[in-house]
Formats: C-alpha cells, structure tokens, sequence
C-alpha cells in the first residue's frame, strides 16, 4: 500500500472533508432522502452503503437504480436527494430544483467545483484525482459515511472499488481507495494478500480457473485435461486429502510460486516481445478478502462477490444486489441462486450462439460481432469471454440492439490488458469515435462502451477500425 501524501493532496483531501461534512449536516436535518444510484455493481454498492448510513440513522429513505440517460429527467421532492455514482457528468436542473441535492460521482465533471448552483459534489476529478483507479462512488459514499464515524461500512467500499476494476491495470487499489483499504483493514474486516489473479479463488477448481486464465490464448486456455496435465508436471494436487478439488485459496505459497513461475514462462512464450515486462502484471497482484464471510463462497473474495451484484444488477434486481450486501442474505438466498444460476446458463449459451453461428468478422485493427437478441448488459462480458479464443492481439467489440423498441444499439469493447499497458486507451477513443458518429461513449483503457444509432453502425465499427494504431 502507497501511503505517501503530498501537502498538496492533503489540503485537498481536507477540501473534501469540508463538503462531506456540509452534506452531513444537510443530512441530519433532513426527514426524508431520496437515493439515485447507477445500475453496475459500483453504483448497487453505493447505494448500499447510503442506504445503510440512513438506516443508522433512522432516515426514511428510498432507493433508486437508475441508467445515466435518465438522470436528465429525475425528479424529487424530498428534503435531501443523494445522487452516486452518475451525476456528475448530467444536467441535474430537475432533480435540484426542490430538494438539497447532493452527489457522489467520481466521473469527470461539467459543472466546476465552486460554480455548482447549489448542488453539493464531491468527486476526486475536481483535486487532479483519477476518478477511475482513485475511488469509486461507492468509495465516495463510504467517505460520507466515515463522516458519521460509520468506518463498518468501509469494506463495501473495497466491493465497490474492485466491482469497478479501479484494481485492474496494476493490480492494487490506489489513492483514496487505499484510505478506505486501511480503514477497513483495522476494523477487521478485510484483509489483503498478493496472489495469483486467476478468477474464482474461493469456488472453482483450480484446473478449471486455470483454462479461463487470462486475456490471451495460451496452451492452457479452455483445456481443462491440459490444465490437470500442468498442474501434476508441478508437483501441485489437483485434489486434498480428503479427496476435495482444490482451488486457489487451498495453495500453499511454495506451491503458488511455482505456479507463478511456470505461468511466467508459458506466457513470455506467447507474447510479443514488447510485451514481456507486463506479463508478471497479468498474473499476480492483490486479491481482497472478506474476514467475515466463509471460504470457498463466492462472497470470500472481492472480486468474486462483485460477480454476484453485477449479476443482479445485469438482470434488472437491483433489489437483490442490496439485500445481498446490506447482509440480508438469507431471505433471498433461493432466489438467488436461481438468478445467479439462469444468468451463468444465459451467458453460456450466448456465446455458444456466437461461435457456433461463426459470426465473428476480423478486420485489420479489431473484430467484431453483432450479438442479435443478446441483452445489451452482458454485450461485453461475451466479448471478453470470446477474446481469448480469437485474435487477443485485436481489441473484440460487440454489438446489439438496446432495450425494447428503442432504435441504435449499445456496443461493447474489450481488449487484453497487455493493449492497455502498452498505451492504447480504448475508452477515450471510442468516446471520439461514437461522437463522431452522432453517439457517445468512453469507459476504461481496456473495457468500455458506446450507444451508436441504429443507421451508424457500421461507420463506427469502420472508423473506429480506422482510429486505432497497432504496433
Ligand atoms: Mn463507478
């Protein structure tokens, strides 16, 4: 953990404190608070924590997900609205007119610091803070609830962080982030420990995480008797004593090493050589833990849970994600295991679709699929599935129709991380490119998103083809 802070960074920080403490007191004299809160895993843990903030407090409160083209329209009547993880780049005229309006947003703002028409914002953007690896909205509303001295609620804000991916280009949570990391570090409830970031270190086999591994196509990917075959050349069990698969989290740290070694060179084997000083960067970094959750669940790691409120929230139960979060698990757990489950087999089958129906068409600088009937919320999650089973060198963007009768359609991209270090930031670009094709967009270097209308599509695929410079 980097906790090195400049004067200039604490003066700042401090500027901050002033604003929370000002929504505080807002807050406190409030009787009743509507909460608007983005619909991704970010924005259902956000509105969690505020949830759970008002909860202490007695509040009487609701609790709104929200998508970012409707925040133009909100409105509320209640002394005090609590707006997370969106706002900061809307017009809130309507929402602010009568009731205090407040937002916790660590997207790039329109509105400057100071000229805010009474609107109280907090967002790192405004101190020279990456809102994209610094902190996340729910990050930010765990720092409002911190004024409370509420610090229980931080390791929501580690869910939040990670459900973002603020982690995942060097592999460990920075700046504020690392403020709440500490906090929930000495509260007891999260612990942090460097391993290797195969997915599922709590609930798959390890052979199996192992055939997933990665953005890039190696020996290993989609093998799974190869994955075996690996593992017993390691000397690595597949199974304990008592005859039960092992996975990650059962490894020894010999073992692990060895693994990260073997994994170091099957892997600087398959990439070009301007990449090989990233490749310890793709397999191991920080991996946070819940200490009050049990092992081999998937709620045990951050990253694994965030799989779970994604989920919730990519099939519109928003409600569920909450519940899950704010520890009222057992009451839904039934249901949500058949979410959980019917979304698995969602995904699953839409990719089958994809590949079966051969449908990817490789251009010179990207690939891309239209996903017919796919729902626009796992649009790219399937394009990072396909990613490692094509051409990872190419970012893999896809395609569909946006809900309902709704004309254009939402598109998705995704590349390996590798395109991401070595400079590209799709995100910007295909903010650039969807503008000039009548959309907007934009999102991570290496993750990110556009809604193009219905007769541009094909000039976006084909200027953005044109846009990106592959070495
Ligand atoms: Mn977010």
């Amino acid at each position: 953990m980097d906790s090195k802070i400049s004067e200039e960074d604490l003066q700042s920080r401090k500027h901050m404190d002033l604003l929370l403490d000002k929504a505080k007191n807002k807050i406190l004299d409030a009787e009743n608070v509507t909460i608007f809160t983005h619909t991704d895993c970010d924005g259902v843990t956000a509105g969690s924590i505020l949830s759970s903030l008002l909860d202490k407090l007695e509040i009487e409160h609701t609790v709104n997900f929200v998508d970012i083209n409707e925040v133009d329209e909100l409105t509320s009547d209640t002394d005090v609205t609590l707006i997370s993880d969106l706002g900061a780049g809307q017009n809130l005229t309507s929402v602010s007119k009568n009731s205090t309006t407040i937002v916790l947003d660590h997207h790039p703002p329109i509105r400057p610091l100071n000229e805010n028409n009474g609107i109280i914002e907090i967002n790192p953007n405004y101190y020279g803070w990456d809102g994209s690896y610094t902190i996340s909205g729910g990050g930010l509303s765990y720092l409002l609830a911190k004024r409370f001295h509420f610090y229980d609620l931080s390791w929501m804000g580690i869910l939040s962080a990670v459900g973002d991916m603020q982690n995942n280009m060097t592999g460990k949570l920075r700046g504020l982030n690392t403020e709440i990391l500490k906090d929930s570090i000495e509260v007891g409830n999260v612990e942090y420990i460097n391993d290797l970031l195969l997915y599922g270190r709590n609930t798959r086999p390890l052979f199996i995480a192992l055939s997933y591994f990665g953005d890039i196509h190696l020996p290993l990917t989609n093998n799974r008797n190869e994955c075996i075959h690996f593992l017993e050349s390691l000397n690595i069990p597949i199974k304990n004593d008592t005859g039960a698969v092992r996975c990650l989290c059962d490894l020894n740290m010999e073992e692990k090493s060895r693994l990260f070694s073997e994994l170091l060179k099957m892997m600087t084997r398959e990439v070009p050589d301007r990449y090989v000083k990233y490749v310890p960067r793709l397999i191991s970094g920080e991996s946070y833990e819940f200490t009050f959750e049990e092992e081999y669940t998937p709620y045990k790691d951050a990253s694994e849970y965030s799989t779970i409120i994604n989920a919730c929230g990519r099939n519109r139960r928003f409600d569920l994600g909450m519940q899950v979060i704010k520890g009222h698990r057992h009451e839904i757990r039934s249901e949500l295991d058949a979410l959980v489950k019917q979304h698995k087999r969602y995904l699953a089958q839409s990719l089958s679709d994809i590949q079966e129906e051969n449908n990817i068409e490789i251009l010179d600088n990207l690939q891309y699929f239209y996903g017919e009937g796919i729902k626009p919320s796992v649009v790219g999650t399937i394009a990072g599935m396909l990613l490692s089973n094509y051409d990872w060198q190419k970012p893999m963007v896809g395609y569909t129709h946006v809900d309902g009768d709704q004309q254009g359609y939402k598109v998705s991209l995704r590349c390996s991380k590798l395109l991401g270090y070595d400079g590209i930031h799709f995100g910007n670009l295909v903010r650039k490119v969807a503008s000039k094709c009548g959309g907007s967009g934009g999102g991570h270097s290496v993750a990110c998103g556009a809604y193009i209308p219905e007769d541009n599509i094909s000039d976006f695929i084909n200027l953005l083809n044109n846009s990106i410079h592959l070495n």
